[in-house]
């Protein structure tokens, strides 16, 4: 579903294919086809620096991190303590979940050697001799299409002992989660990782400084550490000559919804919807955008009046946004506002790890709350209702889920009030009337 580029003045030409650049071509994910496309090149550059000024090339090339904050990766690679006499770890975040993000799953399917090169590197940098990829439990094909990579890597002296003859040592360890979103949040994960409940932990101490086995860790999303060997073999100017200034770089985009050819778009940060709608085709024929999330459901969603914002952490968050994982989940007029929100609010009440009372009590009563206004039982007191338990739940919750289940309240609530009052006054959904007897 992803266009060819095109010419000149099409708009097509705003994408920048590099870690999709070859996912069409047969066998995309061997090592044979990795390195005809100059894979492991960025490597050899990266060792040929010493690991300070490899953290210094990429503090400077602007890289931020891909999994939904936006956290400098230079900056966090320096976090690490160095001859502190402990083991370090790198942990990849594979555990891909945050409903609409579909962009790491399919690069570990389709190129996983770009994520194992950016592994290496990182793991020198950070001087670790042991790091691990955190995957989700479900996504078997992709566990399997790791492991093999992870055997090529071995098998050509990329993983194992001295690599590349510069006397780094690393094991990379693939390991399979057992499915809950919980496990993406870093510290959820780095419990998980060491065999227990994943639930997170307080931070500070961030696992830079007490990760995995209480040793400084980094944790990393899998597209911050693949987009790593490319700004190492065409180097960091190249990177800084595409989006802004504070949002450097080019990164995937994933396009779902009611669009006519959902799918990852990859082009500069900064680009905005209605460019990459331009160019994939649009909404599908005869519909309009009615709303849509920048960045997965746990980002404040937009309105077709947000066409024009530019795709990046500055401009998102200026515009009441986050950028999150640059999910753009896309909604037309038929869908039904609440029930999108009921059907997130269930997710969050479901994946809520329990830990913590406002999340826990607040996102099962959100559910009740949602579905009875989607049932037609609703009264006008309960919107109040809604806002106040969000505003209960969100900066009052220990961990980040929470405040991405209070913001699609939030958003909704400002943006479609109206929707919400006509539930209560037509007693049903004015999108389905059926559908309002199914909670009934
Ligand atoms: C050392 C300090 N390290 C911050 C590190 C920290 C982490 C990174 C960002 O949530 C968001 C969330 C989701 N010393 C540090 C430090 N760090 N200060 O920097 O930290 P933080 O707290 O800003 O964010 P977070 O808790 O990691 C991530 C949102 O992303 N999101 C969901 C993403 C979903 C996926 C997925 O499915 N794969 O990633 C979407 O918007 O809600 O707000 O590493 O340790 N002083
Ligand atoms: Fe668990 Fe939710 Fe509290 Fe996070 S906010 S610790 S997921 S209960």
């Amino acid at each position: 579903a992803r266009p060819e580029s095109g010419g000149e003045t099409s708009p097509e030409k705003l994408l920048v294919p590099v870690l999709s650049a070859f996912w069409d071509e047969a066998e995309s994910w061997t090592l044979d086809t990795y390195r005809r496309h100059d894979g492991y090149e960025g490597l050899r550059k990266a060792l040929a620096m010493s690991p300070d000024d490899l953290i210094a090339y990429v503090k400077d090339s602007g890289l931020r991190g891909r999994g939904g904050a936006g956290f400098p990766t230079g900056m966090k690679w320096q976090f690490i303590p160095q001859g502190d006499g402990k083991p370090h770890y790198l942990v990849v975040n594979a555990d891909e979940s945050e409903p609409g993000t579909c962009k790491d799953i399919p690069l570990m399917f389709a190129n996983p050697h770009s994520l194992i090169e950016g592994i290496v590197i990182a793991s020198y940098a950070i001087r670790s001799n042991h790091a691990f990829i955190y995957l989700r439990g479900e996504v078997v094909p992709v566990l399997r299409r790791l492991h093999e990579a992870v055997r090529e890597a071995y098998e050509a002296g990329f993983l194992g002992k001295d690599i590349l003859g510069s006397g780094l040592d690393l094991e990379l360890i693939v390991h399979a989660g057992a499915g809950a979103y919980i496990c993406g949040e870093e510290t959820a994960l780095l419990d998980s990782l060491e065999g227990r409940r994943g639930q997170p932990r307080l931070r500070p101490p961030f696992p830079a400084v007490a990760g995995l086995y209480a040793c400084p860790t980094v944790v990393n999303n899998v597209e911050s550490i693949a987009s790593v060997p490319a700004i190492l073999h065409r180097g960091k100017d190249w990177f800084k000559s595409m989006g802004s200034e504070k949002s450097p770089g080019f990164t995937l985009y994933s396009l779902s919804g009611h669009v006519t050819n959902p799918g990852q778009y990859e082009a500069p940060l900064g680009i905005t919807l209605r460019q990459l709608l331009d160019m994939s085709g649009g909404m599908r024929t005869g519909h309009r955008l009615k709303f849509w999330t920048p960045g997965g459901s746990s980002t404040p969603m937009f309105t077709d009046e947000h066409l024009d914002v530019p795709l990046d952490y500055e401009g998102v968050g200026a515009a009441g946004s986050m950028l999150g994982t640059k999910a753009l989940q896309c909604f037309d007029e038929t869908t039904c506002v609440v029930r999108a929100v009921t059907r997130w609010t269930e997710f969050y009440a479901h994946e809520s790890c329990g830990k913590c009372t406002p999340c826990r009590e607040g996102t099962y009563w959100l559910v009740q709350l949602l579905r009875d206004i989607e049932a037609g039982k609703g009264v006008m007191s309960d919107l109040d209702k809604l806002n106040d338990i969000a505003d209960n739940i969100n900066g009052k919750s220990f961990c980040a889920l929470g405040d991405g289940a209070a913001s699609p309240i939030f958003s909704s609530l400002k943006y479609f009030r109206e929707e919400y009052e006509q539930h209560i006054t037509g007693k049903g959904c004015p999108f389905d009337p059926a559908r309002s007897t199914a909670w009934a």
